[in-house]
């Protein structure tokens, strides 16, 4: 056997047993698995749902907006299953200089690289409903791809401790842009789109809610672990999860599904040339 064979097989190996020693972990915690099997059953409800509400849809873009917010909930039930069969789940030693440092601790780190398709489809969904123009969209679902990516080496580093904060840090400094572009940029092409209101409503949930992630990252047990309680942690994630995902995508859906046609009119309407054209005194 040669050198990289005999290291595949070690990782294989490591990751079966990890496998089945983490899933043994998150059965025998009841309050662990709680967490996540809550998140199961609403995933795989609101999905069938939000299915059900989208039968007399007819409008492209009112189309395009429920298809996507049905893939945060099917994206979300593949993460919470990930994690319940322990595909997406691994315990990492701590570094020196964290609160848990030495200690072997459960780590979700399957949360993170799921981010990194649910919340663009948020900002997507988001973004159609206050028509936001191609080039802005790609910029801020870049930004906040950037923002998993970071935040999930932040939560898989164990070389060293103060590591950890700078891909936290950096990972900060992308949900600034994402938080800018939903607090000041978009309200202005939901205006002009007409989307003003339920805009505002999800915007306020959103921002609210996802400031919530890295409170509860920062006060949990990758972070501080002023919480040092894995179960407590992923109930932190898990209730915000519902709120961003279930209670977002219903509210969202239930207006599209009202207004189709503010929504189909409002396509070309937000963009800045197409305000510059309305504002137009000719
Ligand atoms: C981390 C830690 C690093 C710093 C920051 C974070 C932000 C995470 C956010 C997650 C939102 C997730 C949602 C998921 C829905 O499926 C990665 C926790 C800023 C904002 C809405």
């Amino acid at each position: 056997m040669n050198l990289a064979t005999a290291g595949v097989t070690t990782a294989l190996v490591l990751l079966q047993t990890g496998q089945s020693e983490v899933v043994a972990r998150i059965q025998n915690d009841v309050l662990l698995s709680a967490s996540l099997w809550t998140n199961v059953a609403l995933a795989g409800f609101s999905a069938l749902l939000f299915v059900y509400m989208a039968r007399n849809v007819e409008t492209n873009r009112a189309r395009l907006i429920f298809g996507a917010t049905i893939l945060i909930s099917l994206v979300s039930l593949s993460s919470y299953l990930g994690l319940v069969s322990g595909l997406t789940v691994g315990l990492i030693e701590m570094p020196a200089g964290h609160a848990l440092g030495g200690e072997e601790v459960l780590s979700q780190w399957g949360r993170y690289l799921t981010w990194t398709l649910s919340t663009p489809l948020i900002l997507l969904a988001l973004g159609l409903l206050a028509d936001v123009d191609g080039v802005d969209l790609f910029a801020v679902i870049s930004a906040d791809v950037a923002m998993c990516v970071t935040g999930l080496a932040a939560a898989l580093t164990t070389s060293v401790y103060g590591y950890r904060w700078v891909f936290y840090g950096i990972s900060s400094a992308f949900f600034i842009v994402v938080l800018y572009a939903l607090v000041v940029k978009w309200p202005v092409q939901a205006e002009a789109a007409g989307t003003s209101d339920i805009f505002a409503t999800l915007r306020t949930l959103t921002v609210v809610l996802w400031i919530g992630y890295p409170v509860v990252w920062a006060v949990g047990v990758e972070g501080f672990a002023l919480v040092d309680s894995t179960a407590l942690t992923s109930w932190g994630y898990s209730i915000l999860d519902i709120g961003a995902k279930y209670v977002f995508a219903y509210l969202l859906l239930s207006w599209v599904a009202r207004n189709e046609r503010t929504v189909q009119e409002a396509a070309g309407r937000g963009t800045p040339r197409a305000v510059s054209t309305a504002q137009d005194p000719q």
